[in-house]
């Protein structure tokens, strides 16, 4: 503290307390943004591994509405992880025409592939443990899901059909 006047010296301990008291009591909030062909993309989202070039080709645009092209949809997040508790995903599908969903998947390896429906193009929900879901996102509309998540690892998807194939799918980690 020499050298600093004594209101900065009291300054700085309340604000090291304010914070380890505002630490402890934080509840995780993840943004989640549910994107497609048609999203007005969400500046704050840029950055988290948007499409590189080469994915948009001349004369792909009029093709792209389709359903089950691989890495025409996506899950983005915020951050990659969060301590375990109460986590608040605040997903916002910013498609301007696809119904999207979010559902939280545990799974004991995010590298590997969850087991699909080719029937239905979906992940069969019974054979996957679904720790939440904010179903029914309409385009350009937001949902707010609380979750009490131990620690772990995940995987943030969607299921409407052809979707997760499409790439709608993240991982996402819970630590202790
Ligand atoms: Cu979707």
């Amino acid at each position: 503290m020499r050298g600093l006047p004594t209101h900065a010296g009291a300054l700085l301990i309340s604000v090291v307390f304010a914070t380890s008291t505002w630490a402890a009591n934080e509840a995780a909030t993840v943004k989640v943004a549910l994107l497609d062909m048609s999203s007005a993309m969400p500046m704050g989202m840029m950055g988290y591994g948007m499409m590189g070039p080469g994915m948009m080709g001349p004369g792909m645009m009029g093709g792209m509405m389709g359903q089950g092209m691989m890495g025409m949809m996506s899950i983005r997040t915020d951050k990659p992880t969060v301590k375990a508790g109460t986590v608040t995903f605040d997903v916002t599908n910013w498609s301007r025409s696809v119904l999207h969903e979010m559902l939280i998947v545990s799974v004991d390896n995010p590298n590997a592939p969850l087991p699909y429906d080719y029937t239905r193009a979906q992940v069969p929900e019974e054979q996957i443990k679904v720790l939440g879901e904010a179903e029914d996102i309409q385009p350009s509309q937001s949902k707010t899901l609380e979750v009490t998540l131990p620690q772990g690892t995940y995987l943030l998807i969607c299921n409407l059909p052809g979707h997760y194939a499409a790439g709608m799918v993240t991982p996402f980690s819970v630590t202790p």
